[in-house]
């Protein structure tokens, strides 16, 4: 299956830069977007919008003639409110009102595992859990999955949020063992995600098929994600790093770090 025109979000970012490569199979054409410069510069089948989602009319012309919508661009990591708010809240907002207004039906959100961080790392999630946002980043994705079921509810704009846990080439310490998605999985959750029919808006948690994993898919099993990676392979390279302190947030909340950021100034 293909998209004809399908528009990727924070094409310049980690998670951007192997998608635009992954996702080729999936379009005719990709229209690859970012605040930031793209390299290498667009080739065949691609074409570069600059765009800051914080631009409302910017994005409404990002979206013009755009078949579907990976809407991976935004702030990835905390920062003060007010960069959020521009890049996340406001960017999230016009994404989805330039999707009903030129008639894009199906978007892929790119939402975080910083939703629910505040969660103790020994409580185990489903979909329909309170969110617990640890951070005014986590409050953006929060806000973010609200704007998709609104979408869904008034528009029938469909929607996967995909908590993505950290998705990097390997897991970088032991709460990562938990949280780890690899390159591949993510990719097949996308494509799950972009031509699974009738999702209405569906909340998956993205993580590859670790063994220590904190979370349930059961309500996302329409997609049919399967998930081949396993952290176990870096099992020992992760346990020869320096232990953890039992009171470090990193070893209690599921958002590890991001629990104890700020305050910023103020
Ligand atoms: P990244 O920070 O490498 O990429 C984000 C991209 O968005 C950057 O290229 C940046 O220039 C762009 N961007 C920032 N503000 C913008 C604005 N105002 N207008 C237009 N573009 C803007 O992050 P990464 O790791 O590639 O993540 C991609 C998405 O996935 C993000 O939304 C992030 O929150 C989400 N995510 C990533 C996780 C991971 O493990 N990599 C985990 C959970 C969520
Ligand atoms: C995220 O949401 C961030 O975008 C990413 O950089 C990682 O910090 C990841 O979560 C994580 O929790 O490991």
């Amino acid at each position: 299956q293909r998209v004809p025109r399908l528009l990727l979000t924070g094409a310049a970012g980690g998670l951007g830069k192997v998608l635009r490569e992954r996702l080729r199979p999936y379009a005719d054409v990709l229209r690859l977007s970012d605040i930031a410069s793209l390299a290498p510069a667009a080739g065949p089948h691609e074409e570069f919008v600059p765009c800051d989602l914080s631009d409302k009319k910017a994005v409404d012309a990002l979206v013009a003639g755009c078949d579907a919508i990976v809407h991976l661009g935004g702030v990835s990591v905390e920062r003060p409110f007010e960069e959020i708010l521009e890049g996340n809240i406001k960017g999230v907002f016009h994404i989805y009102e330039a999707a009903r207004r030129h008639g894009v039906k199906r978007v892929v959100f790119a939402s975080s595992n910083h939703v629910i961080g505040f969660y103790k790392q020994t409580e185990h999630l489903d979909a329909h859990v309170l969110r617990r946002p640890d951070s005014y980043y986590g409050l953006s994705k929060s806000f973010g999955e609200d704007v998709a079921q609104f979408y869904f509810d008034r528009w029938g704009i469909e929607t996967v949020s995909i908590r993505i846990g950290s998705s990097f080439p390997e897991p970088a310490n032991r709460r990562m063992m938990s949280t780890w998605l690899s390159y591949d999985d993510l990719t097949s959750l996308i494509e799950k995600s972009l031509f699974t029919p009738n999702v209405k808006h569906t909340v998956v948690y993205g993580a590859s098929a670790n063994k220590d994993v904190w979370w349930d898919n059961s309500a996302a099993a329409h997609l049919g994600y399967a998930p081949k990676d396993t952290s176990e392979v870096f099992r020992a390279k992760v346990e020869a790093q320096p232990p953890v302190a039992p009171t470090d947030p990193n070893a209690i909340y599921q958002g590890g770090g991001f629990t104890a950021q700020g305050p910023f100034g103020d």
